[in-house]
């Protein structure tokens, strides 16, 4: 039994949320998991998970059978609420610019003011941006006078504790980075920060540092911002190196010699709900500051639309071309489609009707409308243009001789 049993409630069961609930769960916390989707709840209380995370099945079937774990509609009182709901962003007025959309922390907020006690921590964990976290203190100050500031004893709410604890894992290894990762905890004062340290302690082996809430949201932001613009510096290599007649992945390879130097990898553009979004949350905070942030995240959108007009050019050669499309997901070895330009080049493929279109994706069983799913051997047998778009384990022992009479765009270098 957890020597600090606390009674715990995560606002939000989805990548971040469910791991978490189900992690806290197995250290003997009482936790309930709310989500909107009730059938998502009736899934995670049968011991079942609705999302694709390896292992993460093993951790809820456990959780739920200890008793410790329960999903539920609605939140309930607690000593601590997490809060691990989606931060997308809307496209803005102006163009290219896009806004923060926090209405699900506001309404996560919200929904748990009427449960608060006296004493309570509240942890946000969605990447938001600057501010979030206060304004959350805001809006129980609002809902909730009773639990206001005493006048001259803090800014806000020091009745009820708030902290900002950034989501830091990549899917795929969630449940290992959950546990090893070093964390950031931002509070909106040193008691909240503290406490919120305790919690997490409980679970992670990583050390955990202790800021003030803004800088932690800051962090957060920056650790995503840095990623984008590098893999856009990779991607605009790609451009040039196509321009000038290298070989990309040569060329980074030998650069990469260089102690000092470390590119990362081109490829058919930058997908995921976290990379493609976070940078957006940095440039709508200043937007005259943050140019080059900015630019990285239009290069890296960019890329698609150019690995579309090159396969579209290369099948322009042909009569009846037939494109096989290695690989929709947004990066390797998941099936996750959100964001995923590999999806964004095929759809746009199969809608332009340059030719016929062959899919291959071992992760999924259904792409979209339109899209022929095929097994890997069919599409390397009966495609005229090969078109690598995710580096897959499955594509990259293929027996090269297959290749010989086609074309071949390897937006991901496997086949180099
Ligand atoms: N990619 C490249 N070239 C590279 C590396 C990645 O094109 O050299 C592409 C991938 O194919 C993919 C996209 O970038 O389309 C993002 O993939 P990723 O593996 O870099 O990151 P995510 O989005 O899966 O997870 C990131 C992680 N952040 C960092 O590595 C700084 C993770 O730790 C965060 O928790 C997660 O975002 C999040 O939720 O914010």
């Amino acid at each position: 039994m957890q020597k600090n049993r606390q009674k715990i409630v995560v606002m939000g069961l989805g990548y971040i949320g469910l791991p978490t609930a189900s992690m806290l769960a197995t250290k003997g916390h009482e936790v309930v998991g709310v989500d909107i989707n009730e059938e998502a709840v009736n899934i995670i209380n049968s011991g079942r998970i609705h999302i694709v995370e390896p292992d993460l099945d093993i951790l809820v079937r456990s959780a739920v059978n200890s008793g410790n774990l329960k999903a539920s509609t609605t939140p309930e009182e607690a000593d601590t609420f997490i809060i691990a709901v989606p931060t997308p962003f809307k496209n803005g007025e102006q163009a290219h610019l896009k806004i923060p959309d926090v209405s699900y922390v506001d309404a996560a907020t919200r929904a748990i003011a009427p449960f608060l006690r006296e004493g309570n921590l509240i942890i946000l964990e969605s990447t938001s941006p600057v501010g979030t976290t206060e304004a959350i203190g805001e809006i129980i100050n609002q809902l909730r006078p009773d639990l206001a500031q005493h006048p001259g004893t803090n800014n806000y709410s020091p009745q009820v504790f708030i902290a900002h604890c950034p989501e830091r894992v990549l899917p795929g290894y969630i449940i290992r980075e959950l546990v090893d990762n070093d964390r950031i905890i931002g509070g909106i004062n040193r008691a909240s920060a503290e406490k919120a340290r305790d919690l997490y302690n409980t679970f992670c082996n990583g050390t955990i540092f202790l800021t003030d809430s803004k800088t932690a949201e800051m962090s957060k932001l920056v650790e995503n911002s840095f990623r984008d613009v590098n893999i856009a510096f990779a991607n605009e290599l790609s451009l040039i190196s196509d321009r000038v007649g290298v070989n990309v992945w040569d060329v980074i390879e030998l650069a990469n010699r260089h102690p000092r130097v470390n590119i990362l990898n081109p490829g058919p553009g930058v997908g995921g709900h976290c990379i493609a979004v976070d940078p957006w949350f940095v440039v709508s905070a200043a937007p005259e500051e943050a140019r080059l942030i900015r630019t990285a995240r239009e290069v890296n959108d960019h890329k698609p639309h150019w690995v579309l007009n090159k396969v579209k050019a290369k099948a322009a050669r042909f009569k009846e071309p037939v494109i096989g499309c290695l690989g929709l997901s947004f990066k390797a070895n998941i099936d996750d489609l959100r964001e995923s330009p590999a999806m964004e080049i095929t759809k746009g493929l199969v809608s332009s009707g340059v030719g016929r279109v062959m899919v291959c994706e071992p992760n999924v069983c259904n792409g979209s409308a339109g899209m022929e799913l095929h097994e890997l051997s069919q599409v390397l047998r009966e495609a005229d243009i090969l078109v690598v778009l995710v580096d897959h384990d499955e594509f990259k022992g293929i027996d090269r001789e297959l290749l010989k009479e086609k074309v071949v765009i390897d937006t991901r270098g496997v086949w180099r």
